[in-house]
């Protein structure tokens, strides 16, 4: 697989045509990620316009094993093992193979994968056309470092939805200034992510990338450059209630400027359009018309969370169950990044997928964690679990365990399909345990897999609020749970977020970045936030709770 891509990769950097290349009877195995068996192969197909090769193995694969090859865990080898052992070759027959409980018994497969792919295979498609933030953003950073390069480019930045960091993107907006004449669309889409070049001009130009993320560009005149950072980075509600402040001072704007009359008042910073029609600087991330322009009007814009408060991560998992490092490793990840506390936080059983742990296999854990917590020194680990919520809202661990934690984080994982009333039931019973302290991921939601339960949200708030309970942001890429529009009805209410990275990996506690961004737009502050608390005010609060 690899020596074909890098093959690819060689013959599309190639300065001319490969037909010319072949004709001229060049040795295309001179080529470096070209072989003698690979260049035997190009000759033909140029030469044949296809490859016997090719269309034998077409003979007896189908061409729908392909599409298996993009689901969570398959690789081309275990792929061909599902079609040779079990005739499989569509989602279809996956599907079946795995609610028949035939999967798990090939070589490399297990119930945990199998089950995996069933839950996967059974949410139905992602949904289309929108990529998750993290996954857009390091493409993001690496299209303004190309930008970067090019000489006489003066500033380059991303605005649209991956500047208000909403949780997927259906498109990039970039921003550029330059000196006169230089040629921005053609370096622009020379960007090695390139597939379809959609338009070409001098002041705009949209590409597709092969990932299918589209790319706007827009080149910009510096005295525009902030109103037009205003203007793509949007969103487009938050800018037509501002241009009907605009309008009442008899000022117009547009993205070129700030405009009374015909003469131009403002436009080269963000700053002096927002100072033009009487606002303070507004942050990206508040830019839903939420309540932000009366806010900053009155002069009550939040003191948004930064990634600098935050003091420890409060859910995390180890090998104990799915989780891929030790108690050690991420105590030490966790005291790499300043953090001052970490809560080892495995699952309980009812999460059969995860491996989860019975209450004996708890409290032998727990005393694993209470060793590392005394062999490591400038970091305390908390004794936690991540406590499956039952259909009925008991809890899977007995109260005898759950006394001997530090930290309880109480999750629903099953019973997806309870009616909207009886699921917000379930959870409220669950927060009445007063060993409860954290409600995990409260909605369920996966984005671009599955919705989010039916679930009361405003009285899971209004619950926590008055047990003294706190709701989870959950920073996994996918979760994002708490939404946005809820962190802020909840910082209303009163209640206090916990912002976890649900860590299954050491490097995972990285998402904390993920989950600090998407925080500030559900307006969090430092003191919304139960990690920003130092490690004995937390104590404090987690037994005050008891
Ligand atoms: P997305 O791409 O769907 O995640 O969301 P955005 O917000 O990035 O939207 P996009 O890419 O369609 O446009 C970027 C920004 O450009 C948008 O946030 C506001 C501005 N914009 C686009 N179309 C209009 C419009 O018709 N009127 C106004 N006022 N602004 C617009
Ligand atoms: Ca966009
Ligand atoms: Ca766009």
């Amino acid at each position: 697989m690899r020596a074909y891509r890098n093959a690819a990769e060689a013959v599309r950097s190639l300065p001319r045509a490969l037909s010319d290349a072949v004709a001229g009877g060049e040795d295309l195995s001179k080529l470096a990620g070209i072989g003698k068996d690979l260049a035997e192969k190009i000759a033909e197909i140029v030469q044949t316009g296809s490859l016997g090769l090719l269309d034998e193995i077409g003979k007896t694969t189908p061409a729908t094993l392909a599409d298996l090859l993009s689901l969570p865990g398959l690789g081309p080898k275990r792929v061909a093992l599902l079609h040779a052992e079990l005739g499989i070759e569509t989602r279809e027959d996956l599907a079946r193979a795995a609610r028949d409980g035939r999967i798990r018994s090939l070589a490399g497969f297990g119930p945990k994968t199998e089950a995996r792919l069933r839950s996967f295979l059974e949410r139905g498609a992602p949904e289309e056309g929108r990529t998750l933030w993290s996954e857009a953003e390091p493409v993001a950073q690496r299209l303004v470092e190309h930008l970067a390069r090019l000489g006489g480019v003066e500033k380059v930045e991303i605005a649209g939805s991956l500047r208000r960091r909403k949780e997927t993107v259906g498109d990039l907006d970039v921003l550029v200034t330059c000196k006169r004449g230089v040629k921005v669309a053609d370096h622009f889409v020379a960007f090695e992510d390139v597939e379809t070049i959609v338009a070409r001009g001098s002041t705009r130009s949209t590409v597709v990338l092969r990932s299918g993320l589209q790319v706007d560009l827009r080149v910009v005149p510096p005295v525009s450059y902030g109103a037009a950072l205003f203007y793509f980075t949007g969103s487009k509600a938050h800018n037509v209630a501002v241009r009907k402040i605009a309008v009442r001072r008899r000022l117009k704007i547009n993205e070129y400027g700030v405009f009374r009359g015909k003469s131009r008042v403002a436009g080269r910073t963000e700053a002096e359009v927002y100072r033009r029609v009487g606002l303070p600087y507004i942050e990206p991330e508040l830019r839903e018309n939420r309540g932000e322009i009366e806010a900053a009007r009155r002069k009550s814009l939040p003191d948004l969370i930064e990634l600098g408060d935050i003091r420890g991560d409060l859910h995390t998992h180890t090998l104990a169950t799915d989780g891929t490092d030790d108690i050690v490793d991420m105590a030490r990840a966790a005291k790499r990044l300043g953090y001052a506390y970490v809560a080892i936080s495995d699952h309980t059983v009812a999460a059969r997928i995860a491996g989860g742990l019975d209450a004996r296999a708890m409290r032998r854990h727990l005393i694993r964690i209470e060793k590392a917590n005394g062999s490591l020194r400038g970091i305390r680990i908390l004794k936690s679990a991540e406590v499956d919520i039952l259909r009925d809202g008991s809890l899977d661990l007995p109260a005898s365990v759950l006394a001997d934690l530090d930290l309880v984080v109480a999750a629903v994982h099953s019973s997806f399909a309870m009616s909207r009333e009886r699921q917000t039931e379930r959870i409220l019973r669950a927060m009445d345990d007063p060993h409860v302290h954290v409600l995990a991921h409260p909605t369920g939601r996966l984005l671009g897999e599955r919705e989010a339960y039916a679930v009361d949200v405003e009285r899971l708030i209004e619950g926590a609020v008055t047990r003294g309970c706190f709701l989870e942001l959950n920073a996994q890429p996918s979760r994002m749970d708490l939404p946005d529009v809820w962190c802020k009805a909840a910082k209303d209410a009163g209640a206090k977020i916990a912002i976890s990275t649900d860590a299954h990996a050491a490097h995972q506690l990285d998402f904390m970045r993920l989950g600090v961004g998407y925080a500030r737009r559900g307006w969090l502050e430092r003191g919304d936030v139960l990690n920003t608390r130092t490690a004995t005010q937390l104590e404090r609060l987690l037994r005050k709770r008891r």
